[in-house]
């Protein structure tokens, strides 16, 4: 499918997303917003994609809201209520990737700023390239954290960093957020996008099933005392021994050979 401000590639089972909207940074345009909806969706329902990477073309990850698009209504002196873009847009789009049962993977290409960020924490996992740069935009234009970033920078960085980070604005760059763990990895700049797909090749190979529910259990369990926790692994493993993958897994073994999982 061809798009205006996304371009989607696979390799297999990986699937490689890239936000193309270069001359901005990657600003998060309607366009982009809605053509990396709709794709993140497509791809959670395809069960040939059992990886995903996302990332961004030219020297940005992805700068956030585009304030482009707010400058001629300020201009003109009406106040939109924020809320709507919201509503209609990040809000939908953050869960696609937090909640798809696909691992996905930030390869972080560049700067990752205000919603941008909130994208890259809402992947699995974060591939730096060294020369990325990481802010917390919202303060300096006078908003609050949004798209998840109050939920998911916390569990990434703890809670003073968070705090540090978001109250001051400041950008980061990729060693510092590994220091603090924000990100996973830092490779050189030419090398981001490939260690990315590696990886998501490697975790394609694995049992699909099983990655898509250690994703819920870890985000149910966040929220959940020790009891629930114990019950709903319970029941996920219901749910994962189940999967053909669970049975090759346990027969590969015992047969001393590689397994063959097929993410059923
Ligand atoms: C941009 C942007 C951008 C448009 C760079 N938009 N053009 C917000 C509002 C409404 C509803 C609710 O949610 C939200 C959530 C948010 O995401 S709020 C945070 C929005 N993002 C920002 O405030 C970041 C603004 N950008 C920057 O501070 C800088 O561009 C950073 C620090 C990211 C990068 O700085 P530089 O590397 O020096 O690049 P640059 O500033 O020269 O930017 C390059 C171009 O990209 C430039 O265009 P130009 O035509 O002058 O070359 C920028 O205007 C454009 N751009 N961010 N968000």
């Amino acid at each position: 499918m061809a798009y205006e401000q996304l371009v989607v590639d696979r390799d297999g089972a990986v699937a490689t997303v890239r936000m193309n909207n270069p001359a901005k940074l990657n600003a998060l345009s309607d366009t982009l917003t809605r053509e990396l909806t709709e794709t993140m969706a497509s791809l959670q329902d395809d069960a040939t994609c059992r990886a995903i990477v996302v990332t961004g073309e030219g020297r940005g990850f992805c700068v956030g809201a585009d304030l482009a698009a707010l400058q001629p209504l300020y201009a003109a002196g009406e106040r939109p209520k924020l809320s709507g873009f919201l509503r209609g847009g990040y809000n939908n789009l953050i869960p696609l990737f937090t909640e798809n049962p696909k691992p996905v993977i930030a390869a972080v290409n560049g700067v990752a700023a205000g919603a941008g960020l909130s994208l890259a924490l809402a992947c699995d996992i974060r591939i730096a390239s060294e020369d990325s740069s990481y802010l917390m935009a919202f303060v300096r234009i006078g908003l609050v954290p949004d798209s998840g970033a109050t939920y998911l920078l916390p569990r990434a960085v703890g809670h003073a960093e968070a705090l540090r980070l978001s109250i001051t604005g400041d950008r980061i760059g990729a060693a510092e957020a590994l220091r603090i763990g924000l990100v996973s990895t830092v490779v050189p700049a030419d090398r981001c996008l490939g260690e990315a797909q590696e990886l998501a090749a490697r975790l394609a190979a694995l049992p699909t099933a099983a990655i898509g529910l250690t994703k819920r259990l870890l985000a149910e369990a966040s929220g959940a005392t020790l009891p629930e926790a114990l019950e709903l692994e319970a029941r996920a493993q219901d749910e994962a021994g189940a999967t053909d993958d669970h049975v090759e897994g346990v027969m590969a073994f015992m047969e001393k050979r590689e397994a063959a999982f097929t993410g059923r």
